[in-house]
């Protein structure tokens, strides 16, 4: 705990990325490249798995921990080892099969010729020959490391002489988000690596459905490249075991639902509320929300196909998620969400494999991404790996000891992650899209637009847009739409109002002001509404950041009076 929190002060990103960073780079790159890699689904499709799992527990502390600790410890175990001594170059002068093919790896040398026929990767391996392996298992290590190295340990020929392996720790790691996808230079990147970004704030209430390449990305790992034809999704955890489906079969095998849903990120408008106090996370601004259409199978039939049934109803309390992008210890990003949510016919959780009617593209989880509507986006997880069944929630890092809300009181040194639920629904939320803060506006025009979004967890549906121009003295209803349609008022199903409604009003411009505070604030159909500041709902992450909108612009004298 006292790491966490430590962790938290020094980085905006959270713990997990300071693991990354602080640690040796080559560390970093060590520990990614997916389990839902290519190779890695070779494995599984030959067979390999067995063999290749519980590979390098003690690898992933492993380059790092070369480099830092354990450097100094090889001449001993030079001296100690009774395999002989190889400089890097004998290792070098084998890179063929004719020759022989040497890796190195941790500072021991092994010869492979025998394994490379029998490599599930194939000819890949070829080129690590002659030089370290550790750069190669950056790009495609997986979660079962642990064998690999065991079955690296049978080849074991000798020692690399110490001063080459302090030679290696200067390599150049390479880089885990190296395969990570183009993005649109419009976006507001608010971290690079893992990838971070949001619209610019003016153009997001400009269309009902948020584009896909303005859509905000929020990936904690590097992006898992997946091979569509190998991908396999596993649900576990019921009476009739595993129950495994290929991408094809998702498609096929059960109906395609199709819903328009809002996903919010539960850091959006920190930025507003780190103003108050300093809080801890990525910098949103107001666009870690987008809504789009997603199409795919719905959850609760897969559960069903899989066994779900009033006898698991009875033990069951929880389904939780596994993406194939993982963290560096090996575990996966996952998260969890109540099983009534999950088996709800009115819940409409998806296992989306579409998204505004084209193949979810890789920033946002293909081929499969669970789509939670009314709930948090870090339940929504992407690159779907396993589906479990559990009477526990997910333990995974982001369920756990992250993303959830505290009292303003509570700080790092306080903060006791037990004591709080993990955020699921979502609290209502609004925003001034335009104009923008800061922005000057003619006194001319006489009239002045306001626009933005509004939107409600749980399926609550907004009801009421309210807007000010005079700092909350006096309030005016704005229009609401539920679609492009000019004027489209329609409401959803009652308890599934999933997507966001986009609100305008035009106003005129108060007469003597120079300066004007605008606010917006929506009300759902619980009649819940957003708090006027952000003091009281402070939290130390800075999340469920929904107080009023306050933009302030600027009026500039008519020109012709002058
Ligand atoms: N596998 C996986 N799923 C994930 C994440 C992730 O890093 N890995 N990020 C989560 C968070 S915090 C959010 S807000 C949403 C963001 O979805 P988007 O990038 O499609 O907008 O995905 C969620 N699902
Ligand atoms: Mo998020």
């Amino acid at each position: 705990m006292l790491l966490l929190r430590r962790c938290h002060r020094l980085n905006p990103i959270g713990p997990l990325s300071i693991d990354r960073n602080q640690v040796a780079p080559v560390v970093a790159s060590c520990a990614v490249r997916l389990c839902s890699s290519s190779n890695d689904q070779r494995f599984h499709q030959y067979g390999f798995s067995a063999s290749w799992r519980h590979v390098l527990a003690g690898l992933l502390a492993g380059t790092g921990a070369v480099l830092a600790y354990g450097l100094h410890r090889h001449k001993a175990i030079e001296k100690s080892s009774p395999l002989p001594i190889i400089s890097q170059e004998e290792v070098t002068r084998h890179r063929s099969l004719k020759d022989g093919v040497w890796v190195t790896y941790q500072g021991g040398v092994y010869d492979i010729t025998e394994f490379v026929s029998i490599h599930p990767g194939g000819e890949k391996i070829m080129m690590a020959a002659g030089g370290a392996i550790e750069p190669f298992w950056s790009l495609y290590a997986v979660h079962n490391q642990e064998h690999v190295l065991e079955i690296l340990s049978e080849y074991k020929i000798g020692e690399l002489k110490a001063e080459d392996l302090k030679k290696q720790s200067t390599f150049k790691s390479s880089d885990p988000y190296s395969s990570d996808p183009e993005r649109h230079p419009a976006l507001r990147t608010n971290s690079l690596k893992p990838f971070n970004a949001e619209p610019p704030p003016e153009i997001l209430a400009d269309s009902y459905i948020t584009p896909t390449a303005f859509f905000f990305k929020r990936n904690h790992l590097p992006v898992p490249q997946v091979d569509p034809d190998l991908y396999r999704l596993h649900v576990e955890g019921l009476p009739r075991g595993v129950l495994t489906l290929s991408l094809e079969e998702l498609k096929t095998r059960f109906p395609k639902h199709t819903i328009t849903a809002t996903l919010q990120c539960a850091g959006n408008r920190r930025s507003e509320m780190n103003k108050t106090r300093q809080v801890k996370g990525l910098n949103w601004g107001f666009g870690a929300i987008g809504n789009a259409t997603w199409s795919g199978a719905k959850l609760r039939d897969v559960l069903l196909a899989a066994g779900y049934g009033p006898d698991v109803a009875q033990w069951a309390r929880h389904v939780q998620f596994e993406g194939l992008d993982k963290e560096i210890t090996g575990s996966a990003y996952g998260a969890s969400i109540p099983i009534n949510k999950a088996v709800s016919e009115e819940g409409d959780v998806l296992l989306a494999y579409e998204m505004n009617g084209k193949d979810i593209p890789a920033d946002h989880g293909f081929p499969i991404r669970v789509v939670v509507p009314g709930v948090v986006g870090t339940r929504n997880v992407k690159w779907l790996g396993k589906i479990v069944v559990s009477a526990q929630e997910s333990s995974s890092h982001w369920q756990q000891k992250d993303y959830k809300g505290f009292a303003p009181g509570i700080d790092w040194d306080t903060v006791d992650y037990k004591s709080a639920p993990a955020i699921q629904e979502l609290p209502v939320q609004s925003a001034i899209t335009t104009p923008a803060e800061g922005s000057v506006i003619d006194r001319s025009e006489e009239m002045l637009t306001v626009k933005g979004y509004a939107w409600s967890g749980g399926g609550r549906e907004v009801i009421r847009v309210d807007v000010s121009v005079d700092g909350g003295k006096t309030w005016k209803e704005a229009k609401l739409k539920s679609s492009d349609k000019e004027g489209d008022q329609t409401s959803p199903p009652l308890g599934r109002a999933w997507a966001w409604k986009l609100w305008e009003i035009t106003v005129p411009l108060p007469p003597e002001a120079q300066e004007l505070e605008l606010i917006c604030k929506a009300v759902d159909n619980s009649y819940n509404t957003q708090p006027d500041t952000f003091g009281p709902i402070w939290n130390v992450r800075g999340l469920l950041s929904n107080a009023w909108h306050r933009v302030k612009v600027k009026i500039s004298e008519d020109d012709d009076e002058e």
